[in-house]
């Protein structure tokens, strides 16, 4: 059956190349008849955002040719916190737990102050902390990724969670971005201001969701991946935005 890449993405103050604010991005997969409901999706995604009414928005389709790969998501751990600085500190300990030095630590996090300027992921060397992709304000755009028809729903069902659009969109993204050799971790928080839940990610570790990384009304959020100097960057730039990934529920559930 073909497969469609679906991409979305919505400025203010003209678009992303002129100076725009980022407002909303969208990237699905879908066959030629859903096309319509999930172009829906996305324009009411983009339209209806917390951060503002887009003046430009730019939607792509296209003929997906590659062969696409299925992975499982990764394991979800849910930890609650009642304060930011709480949050951030378990968020911390999963990067120091992935062997990253406090100091790398420590500029992840300034990266993260930036992130609300970028509508990617920002690379960063795992070993120097300094940031590894040319990109600027564009950063690393994940797409061509989303889960197969109805297995979002069949997991939820199975971890006893309720279905929230964020958690599916970015545990797609996590299990994509982690699913590179070399890649170390994964540091989230939305830009979304009403929206304060984060994750630290990884292969290894999994994907731990922290109740509270922002507070209430922060517009500032983004994406760090943490990669291992030897990694390729423009190889893993390619694997971001053209290898397609489905996700699907594993076997051991
Ligand atoms: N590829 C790379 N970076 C992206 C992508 C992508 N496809 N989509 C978003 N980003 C970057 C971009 O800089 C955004 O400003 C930032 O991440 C935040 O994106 O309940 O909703 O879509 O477990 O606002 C995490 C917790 C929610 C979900 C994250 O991110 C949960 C979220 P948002
Ligand atoms: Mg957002």
């Amino acid at each position: 059956m073909d497969l469609y890449s679906i991409r979305m993405r919505a400025a203010q103050g003209g678009s992303h190349e002129q100076g725009g604010k980022h407002i909303s991005g969208g990237e699905q997969i879908a066959a030629f008849h859903e096309i319509q409901d999930r172009v829906s999706y996305l324009l009411r995604k983009a339209l209806e955002h917390d951060r503002g009414n887009p003046d430009f928005l730019q939607l792509t389709i296209d003929l997906i040719v590659e062969s696409v790969q299925i992975l499982s998501p990764l394991s979800v751990y849910t930890h609650t916190v009642n304060q930011v600085e709480e949050g951030r500190n378990l968020a911390m300990g999963f990067l120091r737990d992935l062997g990253l030095k406090e100091i790398v630590i420590d500029k992840g996090f300034k990266w993260m102050e930036i992130a609300n300027e970028v509508r990617g992921a920002i690379l960063v060397d795992a070993i120097t902390g300094e940031r590894i992709d040319q990109q600027g304000l564009k950063g690393v755009r994940a797409t061509r990724l989303d889960w197969k028809v109805g297995e979002f729903e069949k997991w939820c069902y199975a971890q006893q969670l309720q279905p929230n659009i964020r958690l599916k969109e970015a545990l797609a993204l996590a299990t994509k971005i982690s699913h590179y050799e070399g890649v170390v971790a994964e540091l989230c928080w939305s830009d979304d201001p009403n929206y304060v839940i984060g994750y630290v990610s990884s292969k290894i570790l999994g994907y731990h969701r922290i109740t509270k990384m922002k507070e209430h009304g922060d517009e500032n959020g983004g994406r760090v991946i943490f990669v291992n100097p030897d990694v390729g960057v423009n190889d893993y730039i390619q694997f971001l935005e053209k290898t397609p990934i489905l996700l699907k529920m594993g076997e051991y559930e």
